[in-house]
């Protein structure tokens, strides 16, 4: 019995998919098991759209684009420009080929099969062999308040307004129900790892659903700081913490507001975070694949000379 043989990692959408394909490299699929935000999912011109599922989807098979950090690569935009030209919603640039998984998973929840089972039905048809389970069945929209325009829906703070405003709140809509497959991979859980990705918008969606946390909780839980050297490695996380908690971002601040939850906690060389007892001092930004499967290497020695 070691504390890797069942790894369960939360994840939100860029970060979290890179860390875990680098853990995909040294985990089989027995041994790995992605819980995945669900609070940026909304439905577009009659369409279930799943970022972060499918970012995790396609990055694990390969298919990602990788200097976009969402979408497929190699796509093209053609029905894009043309529902633009028809006059529809254009805000958000769903491509071609994604087109066609978003089409799948509506149709397939359409007919009756759930979020959970259109997910391992979609990452198989990709080639995913590791587990992808969506943290909700149910929408549990994030919705972000800020001064300017009051409270909106995630993608239209991010996207149609790039984050712009004066941040607010966020909160999660909807019913707070994990999937009981989210709840029997947390209790079956030999280690948790909360991925480096966006503590309010990806990880706190899941943590903050029913059951969730005090599962964590009873398990040896390591985080990978999103914050570098004070800066987000994407995304609008500096911003929203100067925001939220009325502090400069720092490693030190996500592993705060993570607090007890925490055994370790990884950062980059030079960062420090002060509330977590255990630190693993490395090079924690994943430029190309190699530094995926080598942080993921590092991370999960750290948790077995801890945990055992
Ligand atoms: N992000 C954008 O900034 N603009 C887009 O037009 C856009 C389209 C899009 C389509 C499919 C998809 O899976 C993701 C897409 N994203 C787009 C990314 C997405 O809004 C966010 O990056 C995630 O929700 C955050 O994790």
């Amino acid at each position: 019995m070691s504390v890797l043989d069942r790894v369960v990692l939360l994840s939100g959408g860029v970060g979290g998919a890179r860390f875990l394909d680098g853990l995909s490299k040294v985990l089989g699929p027995e041994s790995l098991t992605a819980v995945v935000n669900t609070g940026d999912d909304f439905e577009h011109l009659g369409l279930y759209i799943a970022p972060d599922l499918d970012t995790c989807m396609y990055t694990l098979a390969g298919l990602a684009d990788e200097a976009r950090g969402w979408g497929l690569a190699g796509e093209t935009f053609r029905a894009h420009e043309r529902l633009a030209a028809l006059g529809e919603d254009a805000f958000f640039m769903l491509g071609d080929l994604d087109l066609a998984t978003h089409l799948a998973r509506t149709e397939k929840l359409r007919r009756g099969l759930r979020l959970t089972e259109v997910t391992a039905e979609l990452a198989a048809g990709c080639g995913v062999a590791h587990r992808l389970l969506p943290a909700t069945e149910e929408a549990r929209p994030t919705r972000i308040t800020t001064l300017e325009r009051g409270e909106e829906p995630f993608q239209d703070w991010l996207v149609r307004h790039r984050a712009q405003g004066t941040l607010r709140a966020v909160r999660y809509a909807g019913p707070d129900e994990p999937t009981p497959e989210v709840l029997d991979a947390l209790e079956r859980a030999t280690l948790v790892l909360l991925a480096p990705s966006n503590p309010y918008v990806s990880i706190d969606p899941i943590l903050t659903l029913r059951g969730v946390r005090e599962r964590v909780a009873e398990k040896p839980c390591v985080g990978v700081s999103p914050i570098v050297s004070g800066r987000a490695v994407k995304g609008p996380l500096a911003e929203m913490i100067r925001a939220l908690e009325g502090v400069e971002a720092s490693a030190g601040t996500v592993a705060t507001h993570y607090g007890a939850l925490l055994d370790g906690f990884v950062v980059e060389r030079g960062d420090e975070a002060p509330s977590c007892a255990h630190v693993l001092e490395t090079s924690i930004v994943m430029k190309d694949r190699a530094d995926r499967a080598r942080l993921a290497h590092e991370v999960l020695a750290f948790a077995e000379a801890r945990f055992g």
